[in-house]
């Protein structure tokens, strides 16, 4: 039987423990009355999501939260991140507002507050309005206000009774996974797409934390994600490579946000790309933040593509244990990141740890139990860095699951699950792993 190794009171007293969801990956996007999002007519169209599936049921968490809620009060968690679908709100885009979304979103609130659970709430979490993605999404500058107006009118609701909030998760796969690599929606392989899609959305966050703080918000902040580079070798060209995928994943957003400028390594492939006077953006961009939130799964062993397009690297295979997706498992890298980003950009931001966890091929055997000690192994193994981490001096203030429970994992379906809870998906009902219970005892210290 596997069991953490680290204890509860290696962490400050204050320390958040919670769990991470999404909107669409969980809720059931056909429920009250929300409109299409980008990912329900991404996952209609063959191909791009595994065996055809869709988030129109997932986890039908609009109508079992209470369940659900309970199950992340008993695992003895303090938060909860999820985030608020776009699309249930202003289902037409621009049009009226979908007062049932938000009805939704004040039960789903009040209910974590009744049971002592402070909401993390994340604005956008991938659920675009199909209205929006037909006047272009995220390449349209417009969408600059129509998110900056989504994120008021939500907040103007909720924010009262928020804990803290996010503009995004994770920018990098809202821009270059869905408009450069193609793999989420809306699918697009395109570089100008790609770099108008970083500058609108960095753009966006900003206005919008403009326009939150005048009206009295406070505890704003963004959820980055980050994947340790590791060059193949120590040779000059694969060195370069894994800098490039670096700069592109890990510093791109980073920087902007708190420095005021892209990475030249990029630019010089980039800027034609931009808008013109596009630094004069970086003013709004660069909005104080309040704290950070840090998304950690894996690392990526980079080697150089020779005679290829920018970005001239590509995959080399890494020897370390896999998850079910296929990903690395590098514990160091977590402490790598909060310590990177405490040192060269945030200095004392209190940064969260707002996803972490892996998936695997998880089943439920007699009597309802589910073994699944890797994921034991390997949020002990992460935790323990984050520990390191604070030791160092990095202002780490909380650690949240990914995920509560299994769901829609994008464009990979139902196949891979994240859950500490399963989810089975004929029936809908859950049962919490083994490491749903091992955070219960780690917890109840
Ligand atoms: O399921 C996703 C989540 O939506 C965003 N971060 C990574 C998770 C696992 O792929």
């Amino acid at each position: 039987m596997a069991s953490f190794t680290v204890s509860r009171h290696q962490f400050p007293s204050d320390f958040e423990f919670g769990v991470a969801t999404a909107a669409y990956q969980i809720e059931g996007s056909r429920y009250g009355h929300a409109g299409l999002s980008h990912w329900d007519t991404f996952a209609a169209t063959p191909n791009n999501v595994l065996n055809g599936d869709d988030g129109s049921i997932a986890c039908d968490h609009y109508h079992r939260w209470p369940e659900d809620l309970d199950l992340i009060q008993e695992g003895g968690f303090n938060s909860y991140r999820f985030s608020t679908s776009w699309a249930r709100i202003q289902p037409e885009g621009k049009g009226s507002i979908n007062q049932q979304g938000l009805d939704f979103y004040e039960r789903l609130v009040d209910g974590l507050l009744t049971r002592n659970l402070k909401p993390y709430l994340t604005l956008y979490h991938w659920d675009l309005p199909a209205a929006f993605s037909n006047l272009g999404g995220w390449r349209n500058p417009d969408i600059v206000h129509w998110f900056s107006d989504y994120s008021q009118i939500v907040m103007n609701r909720l924010g009262d009774r928020i804990a803290a909030t996010a503009t995004f998760n994770e920018p990098w796969c809202i821009t270059w996974l869905s408009h450069f690599l193609g793999i989420h929606a809306p699918g697009l392989r395109d570089i100008q797409a790609t770099t108008m899609s970083i500058h609108n959305l960095l753009r966006a966050h900003g206005t919008a934390l403009q326009a939150l703080r005048a009206d009295g918000h406070n505890n704003l902040g963004i959820v980055l994600n980050f994947d340790y580079a590791q060059a193949a070798d120590e040779s000059e060209a694969n060195r370069k490579a894994a800098d490039l995928y670096d700069a592109i994943f890990n510093r791109l957003f980073i920087q902007a946000l708190t420095q005021k400028s892209y990475p030249t390594v990029l630019l010089a492939h980039l800027e034609r790309y931009l808008p013109k006077n596009y630094q004069q953006d970086f003013d709004t961009i660069a909005q104080p933040l309040d704290w950070l939130g840090v998304n950690y799964y894996t690392r990526h062993v980079l080697e150089a593509a020779p005679n290829a397009l920018f970005p001239a690297y590509q995959d080399a295979q890494g020897h370390l244990p896999k998850t079910d997706m296929g990903w690395e498992i590098y514990p160091e890298g977590i402490y790598h990141f909060l310590t990177w980003l405490h040192q060269n950009y945030t200095a004392q931001t209190p940064l969260y740890i707002t996803e972490n966890g892996m998936a695997a091929p998880d089943k439920v055997w007699e009597q309802g139990v589910v073994q699944d000690l890797d994921r034991i192994h390997y949020i002990d193994a992460h935790l323990q860095q984050v520990n390191r981490a604070i030791e160092q001096g990095a202002p780490v203030k909380g650690y949240f699951s990914w995920s509560l429970m299994d769901n829609f994992e994008w464009a990979a379906g139902y196949a891979k699950r994240f859950g500490l809870v399963h989810v089975d998906y004929e029936t809908l009902k859950r049962t919490p792993k083994a490491s749903w219970y091992e955070f219960k005892q780690f917890l109840s210290v």
